[in-house]
């Protein structure tokens, strides 16, 4: 019989890390009319009328509010081009993108 000598694994496997998501985040200003937010939350982040109310209102209320999360570059995307819509109008609507924990 003869031994077998086994060198053991030092080397790990890497995990593999997912790309880490950014949430896009509407803020409230005092001019942007509650409709317009809503087409703009409508027509980018594809929300429904009752999403797109919600979204709106809690950021009415409280400040700022999280529409959704992506891949960073589609949320930077579509921050800056929803920003761009208000801007269109002359309406200080604001987006911005932060990532998640
Ligand atoms: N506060 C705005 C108003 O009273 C409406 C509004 C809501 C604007 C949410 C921006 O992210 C916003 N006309």
């Amino acid at each position: 019989m003869h031994d077998i000598t086994t060198t053991p694994r030092t080397d790990t496997k890497p995990k593999t890390q997912r790309p880490r998501l950014h949430k896009v985040i509407l803020l409230n200003d005092d001019y942007t009319p509650r409709e317009f937010v809503i087409v703009v939350l409508r027509a980018e982040f594809r929300m429904s009328d009752d999403q797109a109310y919600k979204v709106m209102m809690t950021a009415h209320r409280r400040g700022a509010c999280v529409v959704s999360v992506y891949p960073k570059d589609v949320a930077e995307t579509k921050a800056t081009r929803a920003t761009e819509a208000g801007r269109s109008k002359g309406y200080p609507l604001l987006f911005t993108t932060e990532p998640e924990e």
